[in-house]
């Protein structure tokens, strides 16, 4: 009896003891939802709506519905691709901009009830809830809160409309994991007819407190994300380029503005739990173009990415067009397999796995924050130090002189988001030595470097905001991945390939085929005549391996181009073919403000393609233009005029088409840039001839 007695006590003791010695959270942390959702690591999105039927970014609300008729539809097909390509989710454009619904809402008759798919019988939700759940995917919504056909929009009415549309998508389709409120709102539109421009205070007009508080009623595990109005559970990063801060804090602070600089690093000491969900497209733009079948993103930048994101402590939320036909195009289905292989590659085998760790200080001398605790595979246990101690070491034994470029790390983060800086060393040849170095770690940080011979690896914490914890640990040898080459081609037709690298040859081809080892060996710029495809790879000789393909479409060269309403040498910039180089309106020029360009002979034009500067600050990026055409310099013909839709978020070339037309002068008129002044910039001007 006396022996049970003590032994219970001991143990209650033991208990205590370890209860006492567990670290308190510093800080905000995440709730179960946000974890859960961290933890997926990388969901797809697709954008599909009838702006796809236009070739346009955005829908502007008075687009037929009878043009929307995806001949193939199969959302089975988008879930096998998004499965294969290692996404755990699928966020589907329920409403885009144009307000066109993708299901059959009650509410609107702007949605396939009347376009000729399934003679207005279908549901595309439906089909990708189904779709998601046959292939273990969870699904999200993307509701935009803007609504170019609602006749309401702008009003009050709008919100009861706007939740209606909410309760229908979060009570009819199973568990929904993430909703997703795009930041564009408010704008020219149809609004039922009334075609005009309503603008609305995007932190106040949709009641977000009371529209949240209906969403977490209707769907208790669920994410939200807003980038502006109220804070929600995770944020945008301030780019569509597909990178987050390499500081990365997971937090902001609830209240106030959040100027770029707090989305893309986050906030060292916010006062919430809002971490960063990176979005980015798989293409340029989001919606499908033809014209962008061979600009799906190669390899290597998908990888790159991959680490500016996931690597990052962030989520990857990665975005496939779907098609005319209603399909992800097979070039964007290839590279999202590719990129799955290649991570899977990549951290295949952990050279940490059975091996030894030890560390400057642990907790109590307590085995349960052991360092082993960071390669034992298990994320719920860890390392960790006493509480005054913010800076320590751990070092992991390789055993023998082991090859590696990656360090992946992680935080504890039930605990809170607390290293601030560290160091990764490598013992070679009886010496440490300094590999990397980065501030935040969060959930996921994963460090890449240039191979490293070593066996002994030191993981060194120079800052902490309280004693630091760290759940896991990986070392790995990434296969190398050859980058492709850029092809730049001036004004006068002269093409110059630009390598990634300085070890690699460059191979090329001029006929439209496929380059290989064996093409046209690049030794330096040369000249070229008319409109031309150049395809180029890098290539290792001693790996055997090459890139994948770069291929850039040129049209006309302008030798003979002229800006004839510009007295400023620099202004021939916009024509130079160097995407790096721009030109700005000078600055007393008031909007509307055009530039002019003699093309030296009459052509057949269709179309013209716009780059806007590509520098973070003050880029002056035109929205809206107007473009004439003219064969004297006199009377001038308007050809196309309108927007260039998401080009504030997404910087990319802009492409406007329109019936060929004979011309010997130009005229690209800014009437509006994004930041709504005077500002008027270029970084690349061209025209699409026939
Ligand atoms: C943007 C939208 O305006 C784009 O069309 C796209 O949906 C992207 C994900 O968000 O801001």
């Amino acid at each position: 009896m006396k022996r049970t007695f003590i032994l219970l006590l001991s143990a209650l003791l033991s208990v205590c003891a370890s209860t006492q010695t567990t670290p308190k959270p510093y800080g905000p942390t995440p709730n179960d939802n946000q974890i859960r959702w961290q933890e997926m690591e990388e969901y797809a999105f697709v954008h599909f709506s009838i702006n796809t039927y236009t070739d346009q970014s955005w829908g502007n609300g008075d687009e037929d519905p009878q043009i929307f008729n995806p001949t193939e539809l199969d959302c089975r097909q988008w879930a096998r691709v998004c499965k294969e390509s290692g996404m755990k989710g699928i966020i589907i454009t329920a409403k885009h901009h144009s307000g066109f619904c993708l299901w059959p809402s009650k509410y609107t008759e702007y949605s396939v009830k009347n376009c000729p798919w399934k003679n207005g019988k279908g549901d595309i939700v439906r089909e990708m809830a189904n779709a998601c759940k046959e292939y273990g995917l969870k699904l999200g919504m993307y509701l935009s809160p803007w609504d170019r056909n609602c006749a309401d929009y702008g009003k009050p009415e709008y919100l009861i409309y706007f939740r209606n549309q909410l309760r229908e998508l979060l009570t009819n389709y199973g568990d929904i994991f993430e909703i997703w409120f795009d930041g564009a709102n408010g704008g020219t539109g149809y609004y039922g007819g009334a075609r005009e421009e309503r603008k609305i205070d995007p932190k106040t007009y949709y009641d977000w407190k009371n529209t949240f508080k209906l969403i977490r009623e209707l769907q208790p595990n669920i994410i939200i994300w807003n980038d502006g109005g109220d804070r929600a559970d995770i944020r945008w990063v301030g780019t569509e380029a597909g990178n987050v801060g390499e500081t990365n804090w997971s937090l902001m602070n609830a209240k106030g503005d959040t100027p770029w600089e707090m989305l893309h690093y986050g906030v060292e000491n916010g006062d919430s739990w809002v971490a960063a969900e990176v979005n980015t497209s798989i293409r340029p733009e989001w919606f499908y173009h033809p014209s962008e079948d061979t600009k799906v993103k190669s390899l290597p930048q998908l990888m790159d990415i991959y680490y500016s994101s996931v690597g990052r402590n962030g989520t990857l939320l990665l975005n496939f067009p779907i098609d005319t036909k209603g399909r992800i195009h097979e070039n964007d289905a290839k590279a999202g397999k590719e990129f799955a292989q290649a991570i899977k590659e990549a951290f295949k085998y952990n050279l940490v796995t059975g091996k030894k760790a030890t560390a400057s200080n642990t907790r109590a001398n307590s085995k349960k924050f052991a360092a082993a605790n960071t390669i034992d595979n298990n994320k719920e246990t860890y390392w960790t130090t006493d509480d005054n101690v913010t800076k320590a070491s751990l070092t992991i034994d390789l055993g023998k002189p082991t090859t590696f470029n990656r360090f992946l790390i992680q935080e504890y983060i039930r605990l809170g988001q607390r290293v601030k800086s560290f160091t990764v060393e490598a013992f070679s040849e009886g010496k440490w030595k300094g590999i990397a170095k980065a501030n935040t770690i969060g959930y996921k940080r994963i460090l890449c470097f240039p191979s490293v011979r070593a066996s002994q690896v030191r993981l060194c914490i120079t800052d902490s905001k309280s004693c630091p914890i760290i759940s896991n640990i990986g070392i790995y040898d990434a296969p190398q991945i050859l980058t492709q080459p850029s092809i730049m081609r001036d004004k006068n037709g002269t093409v110059t390939i630009i390598p990634a690298d300085r070890e690699s040859s460059i191979y090329y081809t001029t006929d439209g085929t496929s380059p290989t080892a064996k093409s046209n060996r690049y030794n330096g710029p040369f000249p070229t005549l008319g409109k031309i495809e150049i395809k180029a790879i890098a290539h290792d000789t001693k790996s055997g391996k090459s890139s994948p393909v770069c291929s850039e479409k040129f049209d006309l060269p302008h030798n003979n181009w002229k800006i004839i309403n510009s007295d400023d040498s620099d202004a021939i910039k916009i024509i130079d073919g160097d995407p790096v180089s721009s030109w700005h309106q000078p600055k007393d020029v008031k909007m509307p403000a055009d530039i002019i360009i003699d093309l030296g002979s009459n052509l057949n034009i269709c179309g013209f393609r716009y780059l806007p500067d590509p520098t973070l600050w003050g880029p002056g990026i035109i929205s809206e233009y107007r473009f004439f055409v003219s064969t004297d310099n006199l009377n001038w013909k308007l050809v196309s005029e309108g927007e260039f839709s998401n080009i504030k978020n997404n910087p990319v070339r802009q492409i406007k088409t329109f019936t060929t037309t004979k011309a010997r002068y130009v005229k690209f008129e800014a009437t509006k840039n994004i930041e709504n002044n005077n500002n008027i910039g270029y970084a690349e001007f061209d025209l699409i001839t026939e």
